[in-house]
């Protein structure tokens, strides 16, 4: 049987990735346990710092399953609590979460991008939420992160008329970290991602912490959570090795603690 979701190691960095082909990736409850239980595994494991999750040269993923859910009524979708359980465990992450996006990311395919941390694009991706076509709308928080992410009016604009965003103009709109031209996609968005994962990995676990919660909270409570955390930093070995091998003029050696 074909495995709906693979994963590789690049170094210190997890690679997930999507493998519906014949259905442009769409996602189903077997995708959500195969990507939950691939992040479970790079969390866990000391010596991965960053994990990138992508799709294929057509599709990150074209949206929730269709055919699966085609015929759920309202019953079966909230007494299952449907795209609750199992499908929101990128969310929980606590190492980074990259993205990387080519071809189409619609639906909760452009929903579980933004519940990355970032989205580096192929300059072949489109975004979009077009579930109003099929009579109902955004459920795995695009009509709550796409707004932070671009502002309510093209929020509004994709979600009221299902428009596709490419990659320019995500890249223009604050939607993604970073463009490349679609065969370049992968590397350098592995690239990046062990760039980060050669350092302390408390230290990009409380920096992805404190970003985050610029959307969760209000400026003084970040501030203060950012405060507290920074002081925190001064508890590690990490930092006396970083400051001290800027002093002497070398590279530091990070041991995560
Ligand atoms: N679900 C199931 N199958 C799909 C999906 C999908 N979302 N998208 C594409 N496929 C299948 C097609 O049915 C087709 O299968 P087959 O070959 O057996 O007919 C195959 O993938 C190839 O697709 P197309 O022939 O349509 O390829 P095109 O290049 O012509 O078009 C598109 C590509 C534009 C991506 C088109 O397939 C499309 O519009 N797909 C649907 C996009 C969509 O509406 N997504 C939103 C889904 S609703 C949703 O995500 C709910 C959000 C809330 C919950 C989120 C939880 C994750």
């Amino acid at each position: 049987m074909t495995q709906v979701v693979l994963t590789e190691t690049h170094g210190k960095v997890g690679l997930i990735r999507i493998n519906r082909p014949q259905a442009m990736n769409a996602l189903n409850a077997e995708v959500m346990a195969g990507i939950g239980a691939a992040i479970d595994a790079f969390e866990t494991d000391e010596n991965i710092g960053c994990v990138v999750i992508t799709g294929n040269e057509k599709a990150f993923a074209a949206g929730a399953d269709i055919g699966a859910m085609k015929d759920y009524d309202y019953m079966h979708a909230y007494k299952n609590d449907y795209i609750t359980n199992g499908w929101e465990r990128i969310k929980t992450a606590r190492k980074p979460v990259i993205a990387a996006v080519a071809g189409f990311a619609l639906g909760g395919g452009c929903e579980m991008a933004m519940m990355c941390d970032m989205i580096f694009a192929a300059d072949t991706a489109k975004f979009g939420q077009p579930e109003i076509k099929l009579g109902t709308m955004p459920g795995l928080g695009g009509s709550q992160r796409l707004p932070r992410a671009v502002g309510k009016a093209k929020a509004m604009d994709m979600c009221l008329t299902a428009r596709m965003m490419d990659a320019v103009e995500a890249d223009k709109s604050g939607l993604v970290a970073r463009v490349y031209p679609a065969d370049q996609l992968i590397d350098e968005t592995l690239k990046a991602a062990a760039t980060i994962a050669a350092f302390s990995l408390p230290v990009i676990m409380m920096i992805k912490e404190s970003v985050n919660r610029a959307y969760e909270s209000s400026l003084n409570e970040g501030l203060l959570f950012e405060r507290r955390v920074f002081h925190s930093t001064f508890a590690l070995e990490d930092q006396k090795e970083g400051m001290a091998a800027f002093a002497e003029k070398r590279k530091p050696t990070f041991k995560n603690r």
